[in-house]
Order: structure tokens, then sequence, then C-alpha cells
């Protein structure tokens, strides 16, 4: 029974994709009704400097980065002293800093995504023993020179497969001025699949979608992405989500179903959104966001969030929270099978909302760079 449900899932899953590229514009347009937002309300537990991502931590704890260079763990009484400082190593400028932190599946190494005093993303990794950062332990993983200040991306995650993902944006200068969101031989505008472990500084797995193709970085797991400065997985379905910062017109969230081999072409910088960019040509693999919007309204900078896996707010279980830096409503999407079929405006503002984390009950904190960490209660 339970395999038969789970091939069948991801033959829906399957199709479901299918479904999306279809189906893009229908359901675009039939997703505008919804049914009542959950009731939510934000609870500032800590004040940090410039949060700009955070992970659950070791022994139900949650770390929050801070973009100068700290980390610090969320306790009941806020934020603790840092403990980690690298800020004689990275810089604010532009978009720079350190931009993420995430940890393995057993909390035994913690990793750290910033931006070096050149400008270079930099995934360094640290041992954790018995909840505590190793130091002396400390390697750097992977390195991506950054043509520009911009569009650094910088969000790592593992994924419920154990590797590490890495989201870089496409070297910024506005427009992709050197395509290479569609460049298969440069790590910029990619999200990446890698193995910390498994090699020295790191493996590619042997199942990534161009690990073969002598002529692509083995590193990648998908592609056509502009500035994906947060990307989550589903903790309960293990689906993919991306927020893809928009150029000029269309911010977007991109989606790829648990089942996926990877190799997916989200169309930067010939496509923005669902529309030809500066006179783009449609690639004939794109995959379409699954939700986008315009700068009509008060938006101009998607932040991915989390699907959120919580108890506290039942009403919000299953459905995609994400908000915007330049807006800061929080949003939901209702999401089957890789079809937006509800939005939802969840009727809070969470500031300059730069990030979410999500702790180890599925609960989920909102980051604004202003310093605020709010948790998603019930209202
Ligand atoms: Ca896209």
């Amino acid at each position: 029974m339970v395999n038969t449900r789970t091939r069948m899932s991801a033959i829906v899953a399957t199709l479901g994709l299918v479904g999306s590229l279809a189906l893009a514009t229908a359901s675009a347009d039939e997703s505008r009704t919804s049914g009542s937002a959950a009731q939510i309300a934000l609870t500032e537990v800590a004040r940090a400097q410039n949060p700009t991502a955070g992970a659950a931590g070791p022994q139900d704890t949650v770390w929050i980065a801070e973009r100068a260079g700290t980390v610090r763990v969320l306790g009941d009484d806020g934020l603790g002293e840092p403990v980690l400082d690298i800020s004689d190593e990275t810089t604010t400028d532009g978009e720079r800093g350190l931009l993420g932190l995430a940890f393995d599946e057993r909390f035994a190494h913690l990793y750290l995504s910033y931006t070096d005093l050149e400008g270079t993303s930099t995934v360094d990794e640290f041992a954790v023993q018995d909840g505590t950062v190793r130091e002396d332990t400390r390697r750097t993983v992977l390195t991506q020179e950054q043509p520009e200040s911009n569009h650094n991306g910088g969000a790592i995650t593992f994924g419920p497969d154990g590797y590490l993902y890495i989201a870089l944006g496409d070297g910024g200068g506005g427009g992709d001025p050197q395509g290479n969101g569609q460049k298969l031989d440069t790590l910029l505008g990619k999200l990446l699949r890698i193995d910390p472990q498994g090699g020295d500084p790191y493996a590619i797995p042997e199942d990534n979608p161009f690990a073969d193709d002598p002529d692509a970085r083995g590193e990648i797991w998908s592609y056509g992405l502009r500035n994906p400065w947060r990307f989550s997985f589903d903790a309960g379905s293990g689906d993919l989500l991306i927020g893809d910062v928009g150029q000029s017109d269309w911010e977007e969230i991109d989606w790829a179903p648990a089942s996926s081999p990877g190799g997916e072409n989200y169309g930067w910088s010939q496509m923005e959104g669902t529309h030809p960019f500066r006179g783009g040509t449609e690639p004939a693999n794109h995959v379409p966001p699954i939700h986008e919007y315009d700068r009509t309204g008060l938006g101009c900078s998607v932040t991915g969030g989390y699907v959120y896996r919580g108890e506290a707010v039942p009403g919000l279980a299953g459905q995609y929270v994400y908000s915007d830096y330049c807006d800061g409503t929080l949003r939901s999407l209702e999401i089957e099978d890789g079809r937006v079929t509800g939005e939802h405006d969840l009727g809070v503002n969470g500031g300059e909302v730069v990030s979410f984390a999500q702790d180890g009950d599925g609960e989920l904190y909102v980051l604004a760079i202003g310093g605020t960490v709010s948790r998603v209660d019930p209202a």
C-alpha cells in the first residue's frame, strides 16, 4: 500500500509538472478565487542585526545569520551572543554579506554562505559537536567569483536527498548581460546540488542532470534563474520552491516536484516570469513559474518562504508562505501537484521581509532586514 501510494504520488507529481507547463496561463487566471485566509499574527521573538537567513539547529534551536557576518542562536530570551563571527571576512556592499546558513541532516556540520572581501560567493563548512561549532574544522567547500555586487543569491539548504543545494544569481549588472542564466558552463544563474562530504572539497552526485555532460558544469541542478534569493524544500512533500527575483516587471515562484531528476530551465534571461524578456525566445524546455506577480502593486522583490508544516496554525497547513521585500505583506499559495489553486493575503505585514526560517517543528519565523525576528502564530 505504501509503495503503491508512493509511486502514485510520484506519477501525479510528474504529471503535475507537465500540466503546469501546458496550463500555466490558465492556472494563473483561475487561481484568483480562493477561500478565506488563515488567521495569523506575528509575534516578535527577537531583534537581530540585519538578519538574512535562519535554519533549524541542534537541540530544537533556530540559528540566525546576520548580514555583517555573525551567527546567533535564538532562545527563549531572544538571541544569544554570536557563536560565530566572520565579519572581518565579508562586506555589506551592494547585496553582499553573510547570506545563508544550513545544517546537514544530523546537525553534524554547519555551512555558511557569504561573499568574501573580493565579493566571491563562498560556502564554508564547520563541524558541529554537541551543538557547538568547532571553528578549527573550518574549510571552504565551494567558491564562485561574482562580476558584480548584486544578484549573489546565497541561499543554501539541504534537500531531502541529503545533498547541499546552493543558489547563485546570474552575476548581476541588470538584464543578465553575459547571458549566464542559459549558459551551462557557469555556475551563475543556477541552483547547484553537491555532496560536501563525498569528496575534497566536494563531490558531484552521479545522478545530477549534467554530471556526464562535458559542456556543462556537473554541479548544476536547475538553471535559468536570475536571483534565486531564497528557496526551500517542502518538509512534507519534498517539493522544491524557489523565489526568483525579477528584473523590473515580474516576480516569480518556481516549483519542481520531489520526484524531479533536475535539469529544469526556469527561463531567465530569455523569459521574465511567463513573458519574453527584451525580445527573448521562450526556450522549448522552459518551466514557467507556478506563480508570478507584477509591480503594479507594492511588491518589487519576492522573498521565497516555506510550505507551512507546523501545528500552531492548522488553517495554514500545506500552504506556501512567502512575502516581498518592498511590500512586506505575508501571502500564501495553495498548491496541488504544481498548480496554484488558491492565493491568500494573510493580512499581516512583516516589514522589509528578507527571509524566512523554519524550526524543527515546522513553525515559521519572519526575518526583516531592519532586525525583527517574528514567529507566525495563530491570531
Ligand atoms: Ca523564470
